[in-house]
């Protein structure tokens, strides 16, 4: 039988596992408006990947696609890239997340490379509705459109 004193710090570290408990749940059911912007944008980022990366392996010769995933992938990356312009709301800037600073304090310059990735992406979707990923006209649109991530990724995304 434990003492009493041992019973009551018994209750109180239980109280205190379930409270801490409970407010973790609070805080997993409810982000901040901040916290849902971010998790969102990296939503549309996981999307862009998911339909640029196969392109990108077959243009390298990595896998074979189907005729008809060439141009899915295609129309679904000019798609999601008007996502991914839309995805940077000043609300967005605080949190976790490896957008920096810039990216609102130098509008200008982010949206010109955002707004290239996004006219690279039509260029390859129209390429991609060919459905030949062998060609060199493939491979160079799809490499017009991975600068632009990298050149965007250099200058606005924290490493
Ligand atoms: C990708 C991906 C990027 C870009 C970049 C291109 O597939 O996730 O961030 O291509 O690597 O240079």
């Amino acid at each position: 039988m434990m003492s009493r004193n041992r019973r009551v710090a018994f209750a109180r570290a239980a109280m205190a596992a379930l409270g801490l408990a409970s407010m973790a749940a609070v805080q997993a059911a409810d982000p901040t408006p901040a916290e849902r912007a971010i998790e969102y944008r990296q939503a549309v980022f996981k999307v862009v990947a998911g339909n640029f990366g196969p392109l990108a392996q077959a243009a390298q010769g990595k896998v074979m696609l189907q005729p008809q995933s060439v141009r899915q992938y295609g129309e679904r990356l000019a798609a999601v890239a008007d996502f991914a312009r839309d995805a940077f709301p000043p609300i967005s800037s605080e949190g976790k997340t490896r957008a920096r600073p810039e990216i609102w304090s130098d509008r200008a310059s982010f949206d010109q490379l955002v707004n290239e990735f996004g006219e690279k992406t039509r260029a390859l979707a129209a390429v991609a509705a060919r459905a030949d990923a062998g060609s060199d006209e493939f491979k160079s649109a799809v490499g017009a459109v991975g600068n632009t991530c990298k050149g965007c990724h250099d200058k606005f995304r924290a490493r």
